[in-house]
């Protein structure tokens, strides 16, 4: 029996990536004094990557051969990133990162018939928080027994820890549960704690491989403009 809701946050309820996370990123490497443009194609490229501190880590030592620095690349990197979080805390304040088609009817009618909820995400904390409060309101954050982020395991997705942590927290077994996600990351993660995994693409996602997906569709949509089934039964 269906027990619990299991929610990736990036790409799956709101359309956080391209013009959030990656201009946040771009922001704090100018003002580092950086001249590292994330154009949304590498954007794209470097998505393969979890984390944005895992991410920045990644772009360095992939892209730029020659760059040296004075000080320790672990310091450097959770500096750049603090202020990469400030620069996106900014973006959602300006409200310009709206919830996804469907979420919100998603989220309140699943509470509506009793079921449990949960977050599993590689974002910092206060992304979420942040997230939800702001387009659900305050109290929305209390619907979440659990908001498992960032840093609490050291596996980020597609590691399956982050799920089972969370799997853990809630104190209850994957069979009675269902995850949402939007990447090929984000579903090795779930299916490798068990969860059955339903997804809903993006334009950075819609490509990707979902096999083991018990459902794929394009949005959770609207009465009034509903979703397209693009892989499995919706009534299954
Ligand atoms: C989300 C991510 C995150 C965000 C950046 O993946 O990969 O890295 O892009 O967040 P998923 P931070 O949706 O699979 O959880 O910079 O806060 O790490
Ligand atoms: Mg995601």
């Amino acid at each position: 029996k269906l027990e619990a809701l299991i929610f990736d946050v990036d790409g799956t309820l709101a359309d956080t990536e391209r013009d959030g996370h990656r201009i946040a990123f771009n922001q704090a490497f100018t003002e580092a004094g950086l001249d590292w443009d994330w154009t949304p194609k590498l954007y794209g490229k470097l998505l393969q990557v979890t984390g944005g501190k895992e991410r920045i880590r990644f772009y360095v030592e992939k892209y730029l051969n020659d760059f040296k620095l004075e000080q320790d690349i672990t310091t450097f990197i959770a500096n750049l990133h603090k202020r990469k979080t400030h620069f996106y805390l900014e973006l959602l304040k300006s409200g310009a990162i709206p919830l996804r088609s469907g979420v919100e009817r998603l989220i309140l009618s699943a509470r509506e018939a009793g079921l449990r909820l949960a977050i599993a995400t590689t974002t910092t904390p206060e992304n979420v928080t942040y997230l939800l409060s702001s387009s659900l309101g305050k109290e929305s954050i209390d619907c979440f027994e659990v908001i498992a982020a960032g840093d609490i395991v050291p596996a980020k997705k597609p590691a399956p820890d982050i799920y089972n942590w969370a799997l853990q927290q809630m104190n209850i077994k994957a069979e009675a549960c269902l995850a949402f996600e939007d990447s090929m990351n984000g579903i090795k993660s779930s299916l490798g704690a068990k969860l059955k995994t339903i997804i809903t693409i993006n334009d950075y996602t819609k490509d990707d491989d979902f096999t083991g997906a018990s459902l794929v569709l394009d949005q959770f949509g609207e009465p009034n403009s509903p979703f397209t089934v693009i892989e499995g039964d919706a009534m299954g």
